[in-house]
């Protein structure tokens, strides 16, 4: 019989059977194990099958069993050995946690508060350390490698091994999070806009590395299945830590996984039992709660529970108690043994039963607190590692189960360990002896950084395994690109207008796209994502045209396939169409955005989505997208709280270019015509791809059908700088100056006719394609300007643009006041904003804008309102205008209403 007794589960029945009962369940079993013994584990899964379907034909309700035993899901009888020096390996490891612990608390000594951690890595060593050793490769081939996710905290050990491999010096370490001073320091963490050379992946906000993780998997196949990248035999690894998984994003999108049977990721999550507070599932047991989750939504599952000196304990139990013992633990127990040492463990865990107490009676008590958990198992972590890069047809999950804070004396296992930043002198020379670090006592009471020669056999050992692997790891260095754009002539059907059709500028830019696709340069290398919004947008078309992505092509015929623009998928399809999650398109934004460093291809994303929906919605991973330095463009579609009619307040977006601007390297833009997105869809491409900037572009568009006019000659560098003169007043100089953006330039426009025919005012009008990028021109020229007081003093743009343009400037826009006011510094009092401000509401565009005050009527009384203050417009006359143009005075303000 394979099956040890120990592992034999001691039934328990709800209510003790008769004699009879319990004789013919061990029958059962019995015939069972015989299948199992003499026919193989997959007979008895047949049997067992057959078992199930029987019972549900008879309409038996057969318990879902989510859950296996709490144990190694490989048994010690599956095992491969150890290939490789397993003492050496742990000198090496020792090493590592002493320099990462070390450099954290050094920093803490000498800048107190300024933080790190050392218990996250702790409980991570082995599991980095297996994989550094045995299977995270730099390269296949000419190909780039695996992909890694690191726990965000636990970017000290990753640090320290770079240092012990040379890459990172004692300098570098001794500014960990002193990352502004002479010598360069290191960041806080994985941050790959602050250490370029070195990370790759933003994980620190908890939740968005594993759900990037899963879509990176998902963008590898779409690479691959479309021929952009060879096929190899790449993964991407995510750690997770377990408090991580309550992030809805961490566990979100694991059906994608499963569906798309991403055989090429790896989940490790951390089970160390705690998160920041205190335990994950105090009351619960995380493990099997992962586990089932993870099960149901179809993933393999690999637990690695608990250490090979656990093996002949369970070899010894005859009774099958020790399983049952451990079963009745939950995690706030698990974690007060590793705290409370071996005697408590002895007594509490082993003393329940005394058939258990006789299982460790040989045992000293440290020896019973030193059995260990799987994930601090090299033996154990690489079995699993090593089946599950072998794995195919799903994900896999590693749940690991580590104790935080391992070997941190003191401080193992406790509530308070994550935030542990500094050691006493007692601890560290515990530390020092625990881990064997060769250094004299006081070096170790300093927390002295320790490295040894160049030519010892660990740091040889580490190369040589690093070498064998492809090189060194985390590591990221884009090849530049030999990209070629499309000049603007090509663009010429959106510069050219609509001839007088009236068109929105979401037609005109899927148009521009279609064009794109087609392209023989960049036609391939674009990437159209779409939660589920293709048809708000119109992009059937393109649905049509390129097909959507499908790894397993259409298994079925669509029913509407005898149309023109049929719902078309396909193995080699081009558009992502995610369904409808935003997070994980922009997930997928983000794995193309970066692709141009992850894969060395670049792939151009346009990610096109309800503009509500966007940054409000999923800020933070924009905020690491940036930080990844991810290019490609986000287009907000219905944009404009009052150009979006009918939906209300949850969709009509007012505020999406206020959080656009909040983030450095975007560069947002709200563009009333067509040929304005053609200049800087044009530009854009230019300076991310072929310049190489790090940067990307936010683009509103709206359903607004107007007629699009044809480009004005010379308006290129306005519409890119942010504003330019679209129309002048015809009659006479402009007493004043109508700003409009969007859909909301037309309103201007009519502003301007109005002024002129009923009120003898002239106006200029003036698109104005970015409030975002002229603030940020003019703080650059005013910080310039601070920093010379000698020299001349310089203009910002938007002075030089409307340079002898006279009178007060009515800013008008479909976005909240903010947006325009972000120049105030420069117009001063001459400007006068009508924003939308305020909860949106269901009605027509005509309710909508007067309700907000940014129709043309509303316009035009600023105007003359202002004109009247300043004693150039008779004041009796602007009163009236309100009346006469029905812009109403008393009203409750739109901005609390
Ligand atoms: C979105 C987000 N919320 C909160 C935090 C703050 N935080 C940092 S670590 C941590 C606990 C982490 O616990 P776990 O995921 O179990 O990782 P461990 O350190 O235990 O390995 C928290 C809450 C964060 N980094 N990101
Ligand atoms: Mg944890």
């Amino acid at each position: 019989m394979a099956l040890h007794k120990s592992l034999n589960p001691v039934i328990e029945f709800p209510v003790k059977p008769e004699a009879d009962y319990q004789q013919e369940v061990a029958e059962w079993l019995e015939a069972f194990d015989q299948v199992v013994d003499e026919e193989g584990p997959n007979k008895g899964a047949e049997l067992l099958g057959a078992l199930v379907q029987r019972a549900r034909a008879t309409g038996v309700d057969v318990p879902v069993q989510l859950n296996t035993p709490y144990l190694n899901t490989i048994s010690v009888e599956e095992e491969v050995p150890y290939p490789g020096d397993r003492k050496l390996e742990r000198r090496i490891k020792s090493l590592i946690r002493w320099n990462a612990m070390a450099m954290v608390h050094r920093q803490n000594k000498k800048d107190p508060g300024i933080g790190g951690h050392i218990s996250t890595y702790s409980s991570l060593a082995t599991l980095l350390e297996v994989g550094f050793n045995h299977f995270f490769r730099a390269s296949y081939g000419d190909e780039p490698g695996d992909l890694i996710y690191f726990q965000g905290h636990a970017s000290p050990g990753v640090y320290s091994r770079a240092f012990l491999e040379g890459r990172l010096s004692e300098a570098q370490l001794k500014n960990f999070r002193h990352e502004l001073r002479d010598t360069p320091g290191l960041s806080s963490y994985p941050h790959p806009w602050l250490m370029p050379d070195f990370w790759r992946f933003p994980t620190v906000s908890m939740g968005i590395g594993p759900l990037n993780a899963i879509y990176q998997a998902r963008f590898m196949r779409y690479l691959e299945n479309r021929g952009l990248i060879a096929k190899t035999a790449r993964k991407v690894w995510a750690f997770v830590g377990d408090g991580e998984t309550d992030e809805p994003e961490t566990l979100g999108s694991l059906s994608l996984g499963s569906r798309e049977k991403l055989d090429n990721l790896i989940f490790v999550v951390n089970c160390n039992l705690q998160r920041l507070d205190g335990p994950v599932r105090g009351n619960g047991r995380i493990v099997n709660e992962l586990e089932a989750g993870f099960r149901g939504a179809g993933w393999n599952v690999i637990k690695v529970m608990w250490g090979s000196d656990w093996d002949p304990l369970f070899e010894a139990d005859e009774t099958g108690l020790l399983l049952k013992r451990m079963e009745e633990c939950v995690d706030g127990e698990l974690q007060s043994f590793k705290a409370k040492g071996g005697a408590y463990i002895r007594k509490e865990f082993f003393g329940k039963y005394p058939e258990l107490l006789k299982l460790v009676e040989h045992m000293s008590d440290d020896e019973v607190h030193r059995l260990t958990r799987g994930g601090h198992d090299p033996q154990k972590v690489y079995n699993a590692y090593l089946r599950a890069t072998q794995h195919t047809g799903s994900p896999t999950v590693i749940l690991a189960q580590t104790v935080k804070g391992y070997g941190l004396g003191s401080a193992e296992a406790r509530n308070a360990t994550h935030s542990e930043k500094k050691l006493a002198d007692q601890a560290l020379s515990a530390f020092r002896t625990r881990f064997d670090i060769p250094i004299p006592e006081s070096a170790a009471r300093d927390g002295s950084l320790y490295r040894p020669a160049d030519d010892s056999e660990e740091l040889k050992y580490m190369r040589e395994r690093r070498r064998l692997l492809g090189g060194f790891m985390p590591t990221r260095k884009p090849k530049p690109a030999k990209f070629e754009g499309p000049a603007l002539e090509e663009f010429s059907e959106s510069l050219a207008g609509s001839k007088g059709r009236p068109v929105s500028t979401t037609m005109g830019y899927v148009s521009m796209l279609r064009q794109l696709l087609k392209d023989p340069k960049v036609g391939k290398l674009i990437v159209p994502i779409v939660p589920d919004e293709g048809r708000t947008f119109g992009m059937e078309s393109i649905i049509r045209q390129v097909g959507i992505y499908a790894s397993q092509g259409q298994l079925y015929k669509p029913h509407d396939q005898d149309m023109l623009l049929y719902y078309r998928e396909e193995k080699s399809g081009q558009i992502l169409e995610e369904g409808i999650t935003e997070a994980g398109s922009m997930a997928s934004f983000t794995a193309s955005g970066t692709s141009y460093s992850n894969y060395n291809v670049v792939t151009i994303p346009f990610f096109t989505y309800y503009s509500m929906f966007g940054f409000q919605r999923i800020g933070d991973m924009v905020w690491a997208f940036a930080d990844a330095r991810g290019k490609g463009f986000l287009i907000g579609g219905t944009a404009g709280r009052t150009t979006l009619s009918g939906e209300g307040l949850q969709h009509q977006d007012g505020h999406s270019l206020v959080l656009a601007s909040t983030v450095p390297t975007c560069h947002a833009y709200d563009p009333a015509y067509v040929y304005e997105i053609a200049v800087i869809v044009q530009d854009g491409m230019r300076r991310m791809y072929e310049v190489g900037e790090d940067r990307f572009y936010y683009i509103t568009v709206y359903n607004e059908d107007y007629p699009m006019p044809e480009m004005p000659k010379g308006s290129e560098e306005g519409i890119l700088r942010g504003i330019y003169k679209f129309r002048e007043a015809a009659n006479g100089t402009a007493a004043v100056q109508l700003f409009g953006s969007g859909p909301i330039l037309n309103e201007a426009l009519r502003a301007q006719e109005i002024l002129a025919e009923k009120y003898g005012v002239a106006a200029d009008v003036w698109s104005v394609t970015s409030y975002n990028e002229l603030r940020r021109d003019a703080l650059a020229v005013e910080r310039w300007n601070r920093l010379h007081p000698g020299e001349a003093e310089k203009k910002p743009y938007i002075l030089t643009a409307i340079e002898g343009a006279l009178g007060p400037i009515i800013a008008a826009t479909d976005y909240m006041k903010v947006v325009p006011d972000q120049l105030a510094p420069w117009l001063r009092e001459r400007l006068l904003t009508l924003g939308t401000d305020g909860f949106g509401r269901s009605d027509n565009r005509e309710h909508l804008r007067r309700h907000f005050e940014v129709n043309a009527e509303s316009i035009a009384t600023a105007a003359v309102s202002r004109l009247a203050r300043e004693g150039k417009f008779d004041t009796k006359k602007a009163k009236k205008a309100f009346e006469e143009l029905g812009v109403a005075t008393e009203v409750r303000d739109p901005a609390g209403a």
